[in-house]
């Protein structure tokens, strides 16, 4: 480790935020129950998202959970989940104010993500890692597609992603079984970017959220956006859209750097966000 973290939020915060170099950790933190989703910890994260997506000194971030569990979903004890008119739960509602943003706010960062998935990650939790950039595991990590349990379907993006990361085939059977997944096997399966042993996870992802954060951060997060679209578009309108943000990246300060640095034989310093 190169760079000992500053804590900026209380030590028993539900999303404990604190920044090591120019990497915003954010690690979610209800451990005894398994860093599940309360409606106030979503509050908290999106408030972290936000500042991190605000701040110009963080050029990556990086989730994880504190304790044994990497996030178990939605807390199905959290008082806090609406209930309709009716008394029923009005499910939609926590969707549409709570997972809808996280997966739309992970989309958007100015920045790339990097998820540890330090332990088991079921439900919306699992989805909440799919979401984003890049994916490490912990060896004794796994994934659930936890929906079908309880009579749920995949969300906080999960429909969209699953068959995106796996195929249609696979995608179902995970979502329709809800069986556990070693992160071997998710590995396996191209859903992780890589397992890494448990000691070293948090070494390893951090490894990677620095190298991203030198690295040109425009450029990543165009690229993201770029693959993201290409799943609708033709291979016409890719090219047409590769050509306009290629465009605008060249006329940025980090092309001009990276060539320049190419050339007089440096390390570049980038700083375009
Ligand atoms: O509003 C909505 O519901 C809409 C949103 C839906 C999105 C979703 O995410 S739906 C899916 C919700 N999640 C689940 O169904 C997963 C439930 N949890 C589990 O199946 C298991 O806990 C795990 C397989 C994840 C881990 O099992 P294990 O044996 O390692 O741990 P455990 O003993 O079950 O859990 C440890 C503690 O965490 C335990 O508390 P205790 O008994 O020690 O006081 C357990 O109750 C708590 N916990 C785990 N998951 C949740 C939870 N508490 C509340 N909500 C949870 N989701």
């Amino acid at each position: 480790m190169t760079e000992e973290p500053t804590l900026l939020s209380s030590a028993d915060a539900l999303i404990q935020v604190a920044q090591r170099g120019a990497v915003r950790v954010l690690t979610l933190n209800r451990p005894a129950a398994l860093n599940s989703f309360t409606q106030a910890m979503h509050a908290e994260l999106r408030a972290a998202l936000d500042a991190a997506a605000a701040d110009e000194g963080v050029r990556a971030v990086l989730v994880t959970g504190a304790g044994r569990g990497f996030c178990a979903g939605q807390d199905l004890n959290d008082p806090g989940m609406a209930a309709g008119a009716d008394g029923k739960p009005d499910i939609a509602a926590v969707i549409e104010q709570n997972y809808r943003p996280l997966a739309l706010r992970i989309q958007a960062m100015p920045v790339p993500v990097v998820c540890a998935v330090n332990g088991v990650a079921a439900g919306a939790g699992a989805n909440f890692a799919f979401c984003c950039d890049i994916v490490l595991a912990a060896r004794s990590a796994s994934f659930i597609q936890a929906f079908a349990k309880i009579g749920l379907i995949p969300d906080c993006g999960g429909t969209w992603l699953l068959p995106r990361l796996v195929g249609r085939p696979r995608a179902l059977a995970l979502a329709l079984t809800g069986d556990k997944l070693p992160a071997v096997d998710a590995e396996r399966l191209g859903m992780v970017w890589q397992v890494v042993e448990d000691a070293d996870l948090q070494d390893t992802a951090f490894a990677l959220a620095s190298k991203l954060a030198a690295m040109p951060s425009a450029a990543l997060v165009a690229t993201r956006q770029a693959l993201d679209a290409s799943q609708s578009l033709t291979l016409s309108d890719a090219l047409t859209l590769e050509a306009r943000m290629q465009g605008e990246l060249g006329r940025a300060h980090d092309f001009a750097e990276g060539v320049a640095a190419f050339q007089q034989k440096r390390a570049p310093v980038f700083k375009d966000r």
